[in-house]
């Protein structure tokens, strides 16, 4: 019964195909991507999401591309002193099954040295980096956010 036989083999390569294409790009939804809104000439601005890792394994965010800005950092903001402050992180985890959020206050990608004004109606084109390599492109909507506050109650 060769015809079966070579069904069969058929099958087992497509099964081994669609396994290789759950790498991190493939397993985290982003959602609500959007970029804060910036007055003509400010030097930075944020870009944030949902990222929503449907597969089984543990996946991270590791490094952000955009042609909106010379220099695209990972941040994240601590308490320091009583102080809000940023710093870069090499990598934002995503737990196999869990939603994390970038917003304001907490992770963000950073866009430093803007190469375009980033009023609102304009988007900004994200490429994402995945722990394995794979990579995501986002588009994010320039939005109006209220201005970050360092109170803390
Ligand atoms: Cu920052």
């Amino acid at each position: 019964m060769f015809p079966t036989r070579s069904l069969i083999l058929t099958l087992a390569a497509t099964l081994t195909c669609t396994q290789a294409l759950a790498d991190a790009a493939g397993d985290v939804q982003v959602t609500t991507p959007y970029a804060r809104q910036v007055p003509p000439g400010a030097v930075a601005s944020a870009a944030f999401m949902e990222l929503n890792n449907r597969g089984h394994e543990d996946h991270a965010l590791v490094a952000a591309a955009s042609p909106a800005a010379e220099v695209v950092e990972l941040h994240e903001h601590v308490m320091k002193d009583g102080m809000m402050q940023m710093r870069p992180v090499p990598r934002i985890g995503i737990p196999a099954g869990a939603t994390t959020r970038l917003q304001p206050g907490g992770y963000h990608v950073m866009l430093i040295h803007l190469r375009q004004d980033l009023a609102s109606g304009q988007t900004v084109p994200l490429t994402l980096t995945f722990e394995d390599g794979s990579k995501k492109a986002v588009e994010a909507p320039v939005r109006r956010i209220g201005a970050m506050t360092k109170k803390m109650h």
